[in-house]
């Protein structure tokens, strides 16, 4: 049985929701929503299509990154693939294959798209480096937070996506890897045996399509299923809180340099030493559990 993700996400009018809403409601709280129909009002919502990417940029290289195949202790850092822009488009279009197209600087290569929206004023503090995410259907994201924190406002353009959530209070029930992101835990087919602390997880889930914004609070993991070929768009604002900002400061140079120093030198060893270190937290919090 699939993680208890059952609880839907809240979903509101994007279109009409006040700044002074969304900080008190959804931000200062931070507490998941879907905004639906957040860039309605942006020339990208009708102007951003497969068509217009594929004739605008299809010329250009794309490094394209797999699927499960991934093994979970590393990161994402060599793509198993490079292919034309175009063919990559017409390719997920065409067919379910695992090769996604993950934090693309589609601004680098094209910075008038700039124009094409502003920022949301819903909320401030925005990292103006926004990324672009394209994938097949069926593909998949696996679990993880984002290194720096950051609140996420993912904007879906084409496509169906199922985004599945957990709150930053529950990394160690899903067996979060120390100095790292990600957690090694599948969230549709768990393994209860080989991790009891998933019995006690609690998660949010929805479908976001054309038009909808899911806001993600810092450090929230997130899941994501593409339920067709499709693409979106993030843009982040600064971790909310001071504890937020120090762990993301801290993810992106002590956790990470240690991280990568220790993958280099033994990798497999390393590896084993943090999935022992992430039962161990997952165990102590479940005997509080059942002593509570
Ligand atoms: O939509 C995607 O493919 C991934 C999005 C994501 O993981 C993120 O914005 O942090």
């Amino acid at each position: 049985m699939a993680l208890d993700a059952s609880t839907p996400v809240p979903v509101v009018d994007g279109s009409t929701i006040t700044r002074e809403e969304f900080q008190r409601l959804y931000y200062k709280p931070q507490k998941p929503v879907v905004l639906r129909g957040l860039w309605k009002q942006y020339p990208a919502y009708t102007k951003w299509t497969m068509d217009f990417f594929r004739q605008s940029m299809g010329n250009i290289e794309v490094g394209l990154y797999g699927n499960r195949k991934e093994d979970l202790s590393k990161t994402l850092q060599v793509p198993n693939a490079v292919m034309r822009f175009d063919e990559y488009l017409n390719l997920i279009e065409r067919e379910p294959t695992d090769l996604r197209l993950f934090l693309f600087p589609v601004f680098k290569h094209k910075p008038e798209l700039l124009k094409d929206f502003e920022y949301p004023k819903i909320a401030s503090g925005y990292i103006k480096i926004p990324f672009m995410f394209f994938g097949p259907s069926n593909s998949i994201v696996r679990m993880h937070q984002d290194i720096d924190m950051s609140n996420v406002f993912l904007t879906q353009f084409h496509g169906r996506k199922r985004v599945v959530l957990f709150a930053p209070d529950q990394s160690e029930l899903l067996y979060r890897l120390p100095f790292n992101v990600h957690s090694t835990v599948d969230v549709d087919h768990p393994d209860y045996a080989e991790y009891p602390g998933l019995n006690y997880v609690k998660g949010m889930s929805t479908v976001i399509e054309h038009g909808d914004t899911i806001f993600m609070p810092s450090g929230y993991w997130h899941h994501i299923e593409y339920l067709d070929g499709g693409f979106g768009l993030s843009v982040r604002t600064l971790p909310y809180g001071l504890s937020m900002k120090a762990k993301g400061l801290w993810n992106l140079t002590v956790q990470r340099t240690t991280d990568n120093i220790m993958r280099k030198l033994n990798d497999e060893k390393w590896f084993d030493y943090k999935k022992k270190l992430a039962y161990k937290r997952a165990d102590k919090i479940i005997q509080g559990l059942s002593v509570a």
